[in-house]
């Protein structure tokens, strides 16, 4: 089954004004829609970061890939590191994945096995090795937020509401705040877990809302805070003994694999990371120094999910604990993560995704339900997802008119605190 042609959609997402380490989330995440048309009719979709980088990649990569077997992952992804292996490939220091290259093997990756599972009339999930279970446990993921430059809080949606959508229009700054913002979404999706994105505030304000959480919610639910590495160390250790017995893990409290293992040593909670092991070439220097317990994956940015199901093994040889990464995201990614999600035998800890923060959404009949934390096995071979031709549009169309290139959370900060400016280490 030959690519006869590769169209890359570039849409903009509505997004709340989420607080993290970096700064404020822009009032649109930036997504590119990839469609791999193939000789045979069939139509293979993914979805990955945008950026102007990223997409003009993409469309530079259009004309090499124009008559490879979609069968032929391997020479694929030998085609796009021959072509692109050369770029200046840095993971960057923000809390999300800059490099190219494993963006471009995820979205060629993502859209190929789906046209495979399209004609072979058989879900992703089956070209991983098939379900190791049926449905997909995710976890609640918590975020500061207040009205500010990221546009209205509970961009895109009626006044008025209650329930989840009413928490997602409110102000989340406090303990109490942030207790009402996870009952709010843990009663409309029936999350089993919870994980408060920190790195926002001071650390005396972000150990008080876990305390809170943890006095609300009990021991039955277990909870996760990420600074995304902001902390120094003496931070980490001081914070992380006040939080011990409360966390089922602490995410990327402190920078880079050495402090993650000096942190280890001296605080008993399990470290879990999507920031200091991000590669295939951070393993050994992980397993060497001991700087988690949990790798979070991300099938974007460990480059497909055939790659992750690698991880997934490695992971369980050393003894590590396995669980994903999210950005915010439609659909599709949602999708792609829920097949891998239900074929990696190894698998504890409950996926952390952004998909509720999104109203908009780009494939037929809305989104993809999250019913008692857990999420279906899309119907349907391939990814089991239809592109909306409808909404496509009117995202591509925010996306022109919005003017945003690349995420930029430093910037839309500005826009609230002018001074403001990212830092390695804050507190
Ligand atoms: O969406 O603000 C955010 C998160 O901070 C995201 O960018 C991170 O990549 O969710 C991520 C994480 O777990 O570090
Ligand atoms: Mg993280």
């Amino acid at each position: 089954m030959k690519i006869t042609n590769i169209q890359n959609t570039q849409i903009a997402v509505g997004d709340p004004p989420l607080l993290n380490a970096a700064g404020l989330h822009a009032p649109y995440a930036l997504r590119i829609i990839v469609e791999v048309i193939t000789d045979a009719g069939i139509i293979g979709l993914s979805e990955i970061p945008g950026s102007e980088k990223i997409y003009n990649s993409l469309e530079k990569l259009k004309t090499h890939l124009i008559g490879q077997d979609v069968f032929e992952l391997n020479a694929i992804k030998k085609l796009i590191q021959e072509k692109f292996g050369k770029h200046e490939d840095q993971r960057g220091v923000a809390p999300w994945d800059q490099r190219l290259l494993v963006h471009l093997f995820s979205a060629m990756e993502v859209a190929c096995l789906d046209c495979i599972g399209k004609k072979l009339n058989r879900p992703v999930v089956d070209l991983l090795g098939g379900r190791s279970r049926d449905k997909v446990p995710f976890a609640a993921y918590l975020f500061y937020k207040y009205e500010g430059a990221g546009g209205e809080l509970g961009f895109g949606m009626e006044k008025n509401t209650s329930g989840w959508l009413k928490a997602r229009q409110e102000e989340a700054v406090t303990p109490e705040q942030i207790v009402s913002q996870a009952k709010a979404m843990c009663e409309a999706f029936g999350f089993q877990s919870i994980k408060l994105k920190g790195g926002a505030f001071p650390p005396d304000l972000e150990c008080d809302s876990m305390l809170a959480l943890y006095e609300a919610f009990g021991h039955e639910v277990p909870l996760r805070l990420d600074p995304n590495a902001i902390w120094s160390l003496e931070t980490g250790i001081k914070y992380g003994k006040k939080m011990e017995g409360i966390l089922e893990y602490y995410e990327d409290p402190v920078r880079g694999q050495e402090n993650m293992a000096l942190l280890s040593k001296e605080v008993d909670i399990p470290l879990a990371t999507n920031m200091c092991t991000t590669s295939f070439n951070d393993i050994p220097s992980s397993i060497q120094l001991g700087s988690e317990h949990i790798i979070l994956s991300d099938h974007h940015f460990w480059g497909g999910l055939r790659a992750s199901m690698e991880l997934n093994k490695i992971c369980q040889t050393f003894g590590r604990g396995f669980s994903m990464h999210s950005n915010s995201h439609l659909g599709i990614s949602m999708a792609a993560m829920v097949h891998l999600g239900a074929a990696v035998p190894h698998l504890d800890y409950a996926l952390d995704t952004h998909y509720p923060w999104q109203v908009d959404e780009v494939i037929k009949g809305g989104k993809i339900k999250i019913e008692d934390g857990l999420a279906k096995i899309p119907d349907g071979p391939g990814l089991g997802v239809e592109l909306d031709r409808e909404q496509l549009q009117k995202l591509h169309e925010n996306f022109l008119a919005c003017g945003l290139k690349e995420r930029n959370d430093e910037i839309e900060m500005k826009k609230v605190i002018p001074d403001w400016q990212f830092e390695l280490q804050r507190w």
